[in-house]
């Protein structure tokens, strides 16, 4: 079971001049990417394909990659999305990660990790991402709520996950872009698709319906696009392959 540990205080703490020293970034005045738009692209997959070394379920996946070369093929190869994981204590990921993704990449990039002040947010936007992701199970509807204004108003895309129909409709509001629905239990670690067609037809249409977590057969996407999905975020499947961009290659043609 993942225990988000991260005290808030740590980034609440920060100072005026460490916020400043993000909106100093090259990245902070750049245009996000439409999460929408690369997504819904028919000559794209809406495959949203991640960067992941490492995983508290898994454990080492990868880590023999370069990020630029996995994200360059997974773009080349039609995902909508790339998703980097920065978190470094459970999944071997880091900030110059997302950095790279960026620099090398013309496609929406994802920032995976546990969000939980408006620190991180901010952060995200200065290292380059286009997507912010919220957690359901670890925020409060009204941390939901102020996360996601800030983000918005920094022209982020936002992504709520949800894992169950309670944090669903609890943490629901108008600053969300994409509701991703976790096939993953972040308590346990079990898998099941079933949970995003259980939830499928619960989602207000005004969201963007995206698949998280265990997809690893074609099939599965063409079952999940029937159900009204759009997007679907994938790292295992790909991550476990000697190379990932080969691995979603094969996955797509
Ligand atoms: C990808 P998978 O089973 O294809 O590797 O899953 C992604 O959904 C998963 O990494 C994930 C995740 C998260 C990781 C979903 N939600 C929250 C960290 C935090």
């Amino acid at each position: 079971k993942i225990v988000i540990n991260k005290k808030k205080e740590v980034h609440s703490a920060k100072s005026r001049t460490s916020y400043t020293k993000l909106e100093e970034s090259d990245f902070f005045n750049r245009e996000c990417y439409s999460f929408k738009d690369f997504l819904l692209d028919p000559a794209r997959t809406g495959i949203i394909a991640e960067f992941k070394r490492k995983s508290p379920s898994k454990g080492i996946i990868n880590d023999k990659v370069s990020v630029k070369t996995v994200t360059n093929a997974y773009a080349d190869a039609g995902a909508s999305a790339l998703s980097v994981l920065t978190d470094k204590d459970f999944f071997m990921g880091k900030k110059a990660d997302l950095i790279a993704a960026r620099l090398a990449n013309t496609i929406p990039v994802l920032r995976k990790d546990f969000m939980i002040d408006e620190y991180q947010i901010i952060e995200a936007k200065s290292l380059g991402a286009d997507i912010i992701l919220l957690i359901a199970a670890i925020l409060t509807p009204a941390e939901i709520q102020t996360l996601a204004s800030l983000a918005k108003s920094l022209g982020l895309n936002v992504l709520l996950e949800v894992h169950n129909l309670e944090e669903l409709q609890r943490s629901i509001n108008p600053n969300l872009d994409a509701i991703g629905v976790n096939n993953r239990n972040l308590a346990d670690f079990t898998v099941s698709v079933e949970t995003s067609y259980q939830l499928a037809p619960h989602i207000p249409t005004e969201f963007l319906k995206i698949s998280e977590s265990a997809i690893s057969h074609p099939e599965t996407i063409k079952q999940l696009k029937t159900a009204g999905f759009q997007g679907f975020l994938i790292g295992e499947n790909f991550m476990k392959q000697e190379d990932p961009g080969k691995a979603i290659r094969d996955f797509v043609n």
